[in-house]
């Protein structure tokens, strides 16, 4: 049997500013695009739970947040705070396991099979959040569970500062009453398509037949089936850092003008790579995003040859993507960088696309 923890930062942006400028505690507080008094164009990154009680969410229009809360802190995004914290929470976890796994800036898996039972994994799990409260004062949730969907799922349950403990002979009960949302890859489109079948928690989808669900969805149908079963049989393994960094900019009126997008690109650009300097990291590949009018979103990538690190390569390929839009008519609402496929202190390491 299988033990697998999974450990999700709350409110992660914001707990990092709130940390450091403690008159922010208690307060909503939300990190994102700057809310230009109720005009602001851009979207909510995050924000902390006071902030949630207000209905204000990640991915809110910030116009709308500032609607609901205008007395909130507007935080714009320290991208180089949250990636230094993030860095020494993890320091931390590894400490735990052997096998670590790192899934995205706030969020890793362990795998604790060697602790004798699910009791004595959750008490590794309460030390493991103790020390990350005591030494980076920031709260985390924790879930564990005889496979990674499990403990994922789990990690989610009870926040913020929460710790559930799934066994596995409850892991159906646990499952079933959720949306089929909950589970790995299950996003909008896939939820839409599943109410079509009236199928809208995971109990209504692990009923549902595997062939019909097969003949729907191909192999993706398959793994379906498995998940809302509670079957992942993934491994934890060793994926070092992040995998992927980017920022995008949402324009305060709808654009064409190709210089202003270019100037966008290069200011972004010039901004991921200080993060790079000053963190020792390279990149291979180059991702533009562009979100037109209409809402309709692109995305065009290139690999390069080697590895870069500078500001002057990073600016080249994404302006050499952002041609690949040129014959566009239609006036761009959104314009993002990210580059992945990312090396750490000079050693090259394989690793996954992970995009948020
Ligand atoms: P999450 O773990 O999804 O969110 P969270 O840590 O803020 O809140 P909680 O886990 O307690 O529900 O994402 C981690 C960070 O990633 C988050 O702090 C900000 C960033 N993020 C965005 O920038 N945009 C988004 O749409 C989401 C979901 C997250
Ligand atoms: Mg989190």
């Amino acid at each position: 049997m299988r033990i697998i923890l999974h450990l999700d930062l709350d409110a992660f942006f914001a707990a990092c500013e709130v940390r450091e400028k403690p008159e922010l505690k208690g307060k909503p507080v939300v990190i994102g695009a700057d809310p230009k008094g109720g005009r602001g164009r851009g979207v909510v990154s995050t924000c902390n739970y006071s902030a949630r009680e207000y209905g204000i969410h990640s991915g809110m229009p910030i116009s709308q947040a500032h609607r609901l809360c205008p007395h909130a802190a507007f935080l714009p995004v320290n991208f180089r705070l949250y990636w230094q914290v993030s860095e020494r929470v993890m320091m931390i976890a590894r400490k735990y396991s052997e096998k670590f796994q790192q899934s995205s800036i706030d969020e890793a898996f362990l795998d604790v099979s060697s602790c004798s039972s699910f009791e004595q994994a959750e008490q590794l799990a309460q030390r493991l959040k103790q020390e990350i409260s005591d030494n980076e004062g920031i709260t985390s949730s924790i879930g564990i569970g005889e496979n990674k969907l499990v403990a994922k799922i789990a990690s989610d349950y009870r926040k913020p500062d929460g710790l559930t403990a799934v066994r596995p002979e409850q892991t159906k009960e646990f499952l079933f009453p959720l949306p089929v949302r909950k589970l790995y890859g299950v996003g909008r489109k896939t939820e839409q398509l599943l109410q079509t079948l009236d199928i809208s928690t995971v109990g209504d989808l692990a009923a549902y037949d595997v062939q019909s669900l097969t003949s729907l969805f191909g192999k993706w149908g398959l793994q379906l089936h498995l998940f809302s079963n509670g079957i992942d049989e993934s491994a934890v393994e060793e994926v070092e850092g992040i995998q992927s960094i980017g920022r995008e900019v949402t324009f305060e009126e709808d654009t064409n003008d190709l210089m202003l997008l270019n100037e966008t690109i290069d200011a972004i650009a010039g901004d991921i790579a200080e993060t790079l300097q000053e963190e020792r990291i390279r990149f291979r590949t180059v991702t533009l995003k562009v979100r037109f009018e209409n809402f309709e979103t692109h995305t065009r990538q290139l690999t390069l040859g080697r590895d870069a690190a500078d500001k002057e390569t990073l600016q080249a390929a994404a302006q050499e993507l952002l041609l690949k839009f040129a014959d566009s008519k239609k006036k761009v609402r959104l314009i993002g960088v990210r580059i992945s496929n990312l090396s750490f202190g000079g050693k090259q390491k394989s690793l996954n696309e992970y995009g948020t």
